[in-house]
């Protein structure tokens, strides 16, 4: 699947405030947290270039101010209890920038509900590294499904978005014989122009918008109301 992360929104606020507005208009569209990285469900490198591959929950969270504010419409939005104490931290060691990169997945499968999955967010700390980050998402019968993050050259935590729209195939998979849409995980890339050395990146709330109207109306467009604004 092609695409691209939508260009980081510094209003990062302006975001979360638009999430709240689409949930309260579009009565179809479903908030799932599809993982808190509170340690309820383990991590872990699935595959690693480096020697170092080490993760853990970590209690460094966002200072973001949009970052209690989303976690409001969480609990606005079907997660009343919604708490946020960790955040999840991978550690590795960058030896050659040309050709190092990393899975990180679940240990457990993790289904998303049923609908179509039209937008996914994740809080990412990095320290300007040159690596690509991408959301791989998997179903039954078909391909992979890359969804870019783009590249973490940034420094500190931000709340990254990436439009889905799913290839027909996959749409129809799931409304035609409903078979679930799951998270594999996270894949991780050096550019060549990333030093060597060790780094840290952390991710916390791993969250999808579901449009659950679609299955009333099989092949109907999907819009992408996020990026009007931009
Ligand atoms: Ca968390």
């Amino acid at each position: 699947m092609g695409g691209a992360p939508r260009p980081w929104d510094q209003d990062e606020e302006g975001r979360v405030i638009l999430l709240d507005q689409t949930l309260a208009q579009e009565r179809n569209y479903v908030l799932f947290v599809a993982e808190d990285f509170e340690g309820n469900r383990p991590w872990a490198f699935y595959r690693s270039d480096s020697f170092l591959a080490h993760t853990q929950f970590s209690a460094f969270l966002s200072d973001s101010t949009a970052f209690p504010k989303e976690k409001a419409v969480y609990q606005k939005y079907g997660y009343e209890g919604f708490q946020n104490q960790t955040s999840f931290l991978i550690q590795s060691f960058v030896e050659n920038p040309k050709t190092d990169h990393w899975d990180i997945r679940p240990a457990k499968p993790l289904l998303l509900p049923t609908g179509l999955p039209i937008q996914a967010i994740l809080w990412v700390y990095s320290e300007g590294h040159h690596i690509n980050l991408e959301l791989l998402v998997s179903q039954k019968k078909s391909e992979d499904i890359h969804l870019p993050l783009g590249m973490l050259n940034f420094v500190g935590w931000r709340r990254l978005e990436v439009p889905i729209n799913l290839p027909a195939k996959n749409a129809k998979l799931l409304q035609s014989l409903s078979i679930p849409v799951s998270v594999k995980g996270f894949h991780l890339a050096t550019r060549t122009t990333q030093k060597k050395g060790a780094f840290h990146l952390c991710f916390d709330n791993l969250t999808f918008v579901i449009d659950t109207s679609t299955f009333t109306y099989p092949g109907a467009e999907i819009k992408d109301n996020w990026g009007k604004n931009n």
